[in-house]
């Protein structure tokens, strides 16, 4: 069976039992899919993150969903692109790889990831998603209680390119 599914949409929209947030290492909200995840979830998932005193690049820190339909979120700060001399590649990938373990710690057999740090952070995409798709087949192997990873791309361009490292990959989970 395909464990891992690229789907276009809206994130905040998703009944999983856990959403990923591309946050940003003090966890108090932004704009991206960060500003919309809190706008979308109310002020108590803010009043949570604040007690978790922020989280390092690549780590990952979960919260309640307060009023958004999926039951958790998972906030982790992806690496700003400085060109890839700085441990960039390796920083995407831990965080795809933190979020599936915390999942998995927390009962969650349902995750949705957006592209972290493809936005605002400006991390290629072609690479991203080649990252992205390697470490999430690796950590399914790691994880058969995880039943379903999807990436919810919020654009046709990103869509086509998760598409395509799906397909190049050969990891269908
Ligand atoms: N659903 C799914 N994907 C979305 C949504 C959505 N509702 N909204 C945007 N995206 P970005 P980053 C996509 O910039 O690059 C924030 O200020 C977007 O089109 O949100 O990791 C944080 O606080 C893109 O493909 O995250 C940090 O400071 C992807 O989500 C910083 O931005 C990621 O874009 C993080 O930057």
């Amino acid at each position: 069976m395909n464990r891992i599914e690229i789907i276009q949409g809206d994130i905040t929209k998703q009944a999983v039992d856990a959403i990923v947030n591309a946050a940003n290492c003090s966890l108090l909200g932004g704009g991206g899919v960060d500003g919309a995840i809190h706008r979308a979830a109310g002020p108590e998932l803010l009043a949570e993150c604040r007690t978790l005193h922020g989280c390092e690049t690549g780590k990952a820190k979960i919260t309640g969903g307060y009023l958004l339909p999926a039951k958790h979120v998972i906030h982790t700060p992806g690496p700003v692109w400085h060109g890839g001399g700085y441990g960039e590649e390796e920083l995407l990938r831990s965080c795809y790889v933190s979020c599936l373990e915390l999942a998995a710690e927390n009962g969650c057999r349902t995750v949705d990831f957006p592209s972290i740090s493809t936005g605002i952070y400006r991390f290629p995409l072609e690479k991203a998603s080649r990252i992205a798709i390697a470490a999430i087949a690796e950590e399914l192997k790691k994880h058969p209680e995880l039943e379903r990873v999807r990436m919810v791309c919020f654009d046709e361009r990103t869509k086509a390119c998760y598409d395509r490292a799906l397909a190049e990959s050969g990891a269908q989970g």
